[in-house]
């Protein structure tokens, strides 16, 4: 029997590693062959299905039971969704996760890279210009990150490779049965 669908919801602060390491678990799952893959960035979805919507919880919620319903799409039809935004609010990540349960697996990843890393790595500038109050509402500065309580797996980018970090994932799939 073919095996079920799933979801892997990766949720952190801005330069927590989200979207470093969903791309290597991507290219780790698709080596694998079998199932198709698809990555729901939070970057690539802000650009090509959020475009009209800023950070208020109100829009941030929109966005993430979008990305929640196009994995939950993906999850039916047997396939792997990898979801990668920050998803700052505990209700809107426990309904995306009831949603994708009612077809498959959903697989909580919480990349708990403490802020002041993420703040000394500014990859983007963006803690700069939060501090600066250049952005407003900035998640971990002036904003909420309501962090996971039970989350399937969590992971610390701090001190080391992202290989390791994807690696941790597969060997969650593996215990969950999932590949
Ligand atoms: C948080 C912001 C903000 C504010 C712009 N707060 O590091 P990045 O740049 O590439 O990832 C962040 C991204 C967050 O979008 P998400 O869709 O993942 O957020 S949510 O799940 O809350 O809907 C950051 C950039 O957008 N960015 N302004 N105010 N991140």
């Amino acid at each position: 029997r073919a095996k079920q669908g799933f979801t892997v919801f990766f949720t952190g602060l801005s330069g927590s590693g989200k979207s470093t390491i969903a791309n290597a678990l991507m290219v780790k799952l698709m080596e694998m062959g079998g199932r198709p893959v698809t990555l729901l960035d939070g970057d690539v979805v802000r650009k090509h299905l959020s475009s009209e919507l800023g950070f208020s919880k109100e829009h941030r919620d929109i966005n993430i039971k979008r990305i929640g319903y196009v994995a939950s799409e993906i999850t039916k039809n047997g396939g792997i969704a990898i979801c990668a935004p920050i998803a700052p609010y505990t209700a809107t990540r426990r309904a995306v996760r009831e949603m994708i349960e009612a077809y498959g697996a959903f697989v909580e990843v919480h990349v708990a890279t403490p802020i002041e890393e993420c703040e000394a790595r500014d990859r983007k500038g963006l803690y700069k210009l939060a501090r600066e109050g250049k952005i407003k509402e900035f998640t971990g500065i002036s904003d909420p990150y309501e962090v996971p309580g039970n989350p399937e797996l969590a992971v610390d980018t701090t001190g080391v490779d992202v290989d390791h970090c994807a690696h941790q994932v597969i060997l969650k799939l593996e215990s969950m049965g999932l590949i």
